[in-house]
């Protein structure tokens, strides 16, 4: 085990950390032998026992008995699966997948030319990406809480953007973004910067990670110094993209403001280096924070440029054109070397930037930013108004809504409690300000941390869940690739209390959580929703307009209008199916054998598929979804005569 982990937590957190101020390479390296120590468990840090969380807190049980709901939804990143998982909290059941950048085999997503119309598609016809890297997940609001009209998710690999419905709980649109790679911070703003009468969220911000020659079509290839990322802003209505930001380093994370005016985003890597030495070279990053407003009006007033073939107008956010706080867009807040993570306290007066190499949470003051751009502060820095020790490796930061921020201890495998005005007051020179309230030990290296509504201004400090990247002796092995564990914490009273385990498929990263009554879930489809509806039984048929043929069918349990549709070899064959049936929870699916076809149709729901029909042969198109005593009956014969 290397000496990082062998170094003790510090009980006070406050003083006399005697720790190493940044960590290096070689303690980065160490990182390595703590996932090896997986073989050994008895090297491992004990686990905190978990109180009966019934006795301790009856509030929040984690053990629901049976036919109990959850009292919240959870939102979580899929990561490689590259959908939005749905939660039931604080049990940390699984309800639900919405599939959005990957293939998904039950609903047909990327099967169904809806879904592939969301998800794009080559001229072929083929989708355009099949993988993708989901990290974050955030929610639009309304007057500073989650109003559940939309929740939006990234993917990094591919620099796409997707926006779930949360009536239907499904994906309507996908944006790629241009002049980006590897984005992966999200947020949406929460109110209109300049019109007070917009205080819901219109934009959405997206934080560009990679560096990469502007415009990158072959040129520019070795000209490293002239790599930068791109931090953008979509219409959250229309998803389209309007306006980018050309900045210096690599966007991590990002956070808005309650007053729609700041969105900020926490910058490694601002040497614009292109090997690790090179990002970790200086002692301090930033923290950028954007001036949405005058963002908009150089936008207006023409001042930007655009690369390739994007019509984006993109403002010049670097560092240098920067300088004159009466002209900036971009305020560089100057914080400790490769931070992680940058979250907006629920008060609304301030910006956590976690210090990932250095044990570090920097407090930076949202007034102070506006005073410097407005002119009434000479500094830039003063707006730094805390940096404190809290633990090694701090990442993400969580809120209780009572002056408390919970971070995550990436390499002390914990979670701090602190508070932030005594942080202040520690900081300003009360060394009695014990701003450390607690400690727990969690299962291990937690990355993302959020609570019950924590980044929303109606925190209420309920549970928290933690995202433990490595889960090693937690759950049953089932070969090499260990499950993440996702960690229920009640953080209702001053100590925290580890409430459960949930194993979950890598990696989910981030996550939102939000009181059950927030949204109202339609359990059935409305027939007009789609302009291709089949309405009645009697509309089906099977149309030729040359090679092209339509088949538009329904379902109804036990049975699809048509008992069969012939087609010649080498149709093309678009069909329409629409299910009838309106009961709650009454989905069919359709699946053609040879023809790698399979959808489901919720109640009411109209999906369509295309597909050249070129093997000749009887097909027993079926349903997939169990819906009635005869539904291995349910089926219908697709003919294709030779
Ligand atoms: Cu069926």
């Amino acid at each position: 085990m290397s000496d990082i982990m062998k170094q003790e937590s510090n009980p006070s957190g406050a003083t006399g950390m005697g720790r190493r101020r940044f960590l290096n390479t070689a303690a980065l390296a160490g990182l390595a032998s703590v996932a090896a120590c997986a073989e050994k468990p008895d090297s491992l840090p004990a686990a905190q026992a978990a109180p009966a969380a019934d006795n301790a807190h009856p509030g929040t049980a984690v053990h629901l008995k049976p036919g109990e709901l959850d009292t919240h939804y959870g939102l979580w990143s899929g990561g490689h699966t590259g959908d939005m998982r749905v939660l039931g909290l604080p049990s940390g059941r699984e309800l639900h997948r919405i599939p959005c950048f990957v293939p998904d085999a039950l609903v047909g997503w990327g099967i169904t030319n809806e879904s592939k119309q969301v998800m794009g598609t080559k001229p072929d016809g083929s989708l355009q990406y099949t993988v993708a890297d989901t990290h974050h997940t955030h929610a639009s609001y309304k007057d500073g809480n989650y109003d559940g009209r939309y929740a939006w998710i990234n993917d990094k690999i591919n620099s796409r953007v997707a926006r779930i419905r949360l009536d239907y709980f499904i994906c309507d649109k996908i944006t790629e973004l241009p002049n980006t790679q590897g984005f992966h911070g999200i947020f949406p703003d929460k109110r209109d910067p300049v019109d007070p009468a917009i205080n819901y969220t219109t934009r959405v911000f997206c934080g560009g990670e990679f560096g990469i020659p502007l415009p990158n079509d072959g040129h520019g290839l070795d000209d490293t110094d002239a790599y930068r990322a791109m931090f953008s802003c979509l219409d959250a209505e229309t998803m389209e993209v309007r306006w980018q930001v050309l900045v210096d380093g690599n966007c991590d994370l990002l956070a808005t403001s309650y007053d729609g005016k700041l969105a900020a985003t926490n910058q490694y890597n601002v040497e614009n280096g292109v090997h690790y030495e090179d990002m970790m070279s200086v002692e301090r990053d930033a923290c950028l924070f954007l001036n949405i407003a005058r963002i908009e009006e150089a936008v207006k007033a023409g001042r930007f440029k655009t690369f390739g073939n994007s019509k984006v107008p993109v403002v010049d956010g670097s560092r240098k054109a920067n300088a004159d706080a009466k002209t900036a867009l971009v305020a560089y807040v100057s914080v400790p070397k490769n931070p992680h993570g940058v979250n907006a306290s629920p008060d609304g007066k301030y910006f956590i930037c976690s210090g990932k190499l250095s044990p570090t949470c920097t407090v930076i003051e949202l007034s102070r930013v506006l005073d410097w751009f407005e002119g009434r502060a000479e500094k830039l820095d003063d707006a730094i108004v805390a940096e404190v020790e809290v633990g090694l490796g701090p990442l993400h930061t969580a809120f209780d809504g009572r002056g408390n921020a919970i971070t995550t201890l990436f390499l002390d495998s914990q979670l701090v409690k602190w508070n932030v005005d005594a942080a202040i007051r520690f900081h300003n020179g009360d060394k009695n300000a014990n701003y450390v309230i607690d400690r727990l030990d969690v299962q291990y290296q937690p990355g993302h941390v959020s609570a019950t509504h924590s980044e929303t201004a109606s925190a209420d400090g309920k549970f928290l869940a933690v995202g433990c990247k490595f889960s090693k002796d937690r759950f049953l092995p089932v070969g090499p690739l260990h499950a993440e564990n996702e960690q229920i914490v009640d953080i209702s009273g001053e100590k925290m209390v580890l409430l459960a385990d949930h194993p979950t498929r890598g990696e989910p990263h981030d996550f939102i959580i939000f009181k059950r009554d927030l949204v109202r879930p339609k359990q059935v489809y409305d027939l007009d929703d789609s302009p291709i509806a089949v309405k009645d039984p009697k509309e089906s048929s099977v149309q030729r307009e040359g090679r092209k043929v339509t088949v538009r069918m329904t379902s109804q349990a036990p049975a699809f209008s048509l008992r069969e549709f012939r087609v010649k070899k080498g149709d093309e064959v678009t069909l329409i199916l629409t299910n009838l049936d309106k009961i709650e929870d009454l989905t069919h699916g359709f699946a053609i054998p040879k023809y790698n076809i399979n959808f489901i149709v919720n109640p009411l729901e109209t999906k369509s598929v295309t597909f050249i029909a070129d093997k000749p042969g009887v097909y027993w198109a079926y349903c997939t979804h169990f819906c009635h005593a005869l539904h291995l009956e349910m089926r219908t014969r697709m003919i294709v005569e030779a």
